[in-house]
């Protein structure tokens, strides 16, 4: 495994390959095996797991532990929970009687591939899963308090005053006729923004950072869980399906509020933009400058899928 600073100067993209390839082979070693009883479940398991995606919560998590001094290796097996958990949010979110959509991470969704009731199950054995890595990993005593903040930690962003009422939220919004900007910042502050700000908030607790550091990795967290949402709204109008690895124009067609919808697409790309250098100055005022922390709130507003 390469560190942080290495990595940061190959660019953040070579960053991304190299985590991603850690993440991948420590989320094989982590899930249970295809053949393992019951083998549906875990086919339709890694079916939704390794289909793609960027990896982002656990990179985060990565990111900034590295950041504040902590081996990354230390971090890894509590940075594939947040990926187990994040999948599980997806194949709910997928399902027929939440999105109903048939494409995900460039392949047909779990419930698609393997039916409504495993699809159902597969999402509940992740969070499951998710939640079981944080109680084990890191292993030793010394990390024993560490492990409860980020059990606590995320926990509390993804339930109902975090990820899942932030979900609750948008589907009420659906009968809005008028959605305010504030409804909206705050039902994507909570589904998108809060596992992402945990990931972060995950990784700094985990290398034992005090609670002035804690406080400005989660201001970084914050911002860039806005902006990534921002910027899944603007891709949704201006990409391809191809490109996305999943529908797009699907916002606009289900009359969902979206930032383009309430703010318009020019204003939306300003308030990514605003976003993203109040991401890139939090971080700058970490140690190190933030190491890879500004530049992955750089390719956040940037990215293509
Ligand atoms: C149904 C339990 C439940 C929760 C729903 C977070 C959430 C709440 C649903 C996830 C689906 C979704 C469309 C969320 C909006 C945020 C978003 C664009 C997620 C996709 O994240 P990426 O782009 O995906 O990081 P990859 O595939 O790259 O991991």
């Amino acid at each position: 495994m390469t560190t942080g600073a290495e990595a940061a100067s190959r660019g953040v993209a070579d960053y991304l390959a190299a985590r991603r390839q850690d993440v991948d082979r420590a989320l094989d070693r982590l899930l249970p095996p295809e053949d393992a009883w019951p083998s549906i479940l875990h086919r339709a398991i890694r079916h939704s797991v390794f289909a793609g995606g960027k990896r982002l919560r656990p990179i985060l998590c990565l990111a900034a532990a590295e950041v504040l001094g902590a081996p990354a290796l230390d971090v890894l097996e509590p940075a594939c929970g947040l990926e187990m958990i994040h999948t599980y949010s997806l194949i709910h979110d997928d399902l027929p009687a939440l999105d109903n959509d048939d494409l995900r991470r460039g392949v047909p969704t779990c419930h698609v591939v393997f039916g409504e009731a495993t699809a159902i199950l597969a999402g509940d054995a992740l969070l499951t899963h998710g939640l079981g890595t944080f109680a084990a990993y890191p292993k030793g005593d010394r990390h024993a308090a560490a492990k409860v903040r980020v059990l606590e930690t995320v926990v509390d962003a993804i339930g109902t005053r975090g990820m899942i009422g932030g979900q609750m939220a948008d589907i009420e919004a659906e009968q809005e006729t008028a959605p305010t900007a504030a409804l909206l910042t705050r039902i994507h502050e909570n589904k998108t923004g809060r596992l992402m700000r945990a990931s972060l908030y995950a990784g700094a607790i985990l290398a034992g950072a005090d609670g002035a550091t804690l406080a400005r990795i989660d201001l970084y967290g914050s911002r860039i869980g806005l902006a990534f949402q921002i910027k899944d709204d603007l891709l949704d109008v201006e990409s391809d399906a191809a490109t996305l690895g999943k529908a797009s124009n699907k916002d606009a067609a289900a009359g969902k509020a979206t930032f383009p919808v309430v703010w318009g697409v020019e204003r939306s790309r300003a308030l990514l933009a605003e976003n993203v250098a109040e991401a890139v100055a939090a971080a700058e005022a970490l140690p190190g400058g933030g190491g890879v922390l500004p530049a992955l709130a750089r390719f956040i507003g940037a990215r293509k899928s």
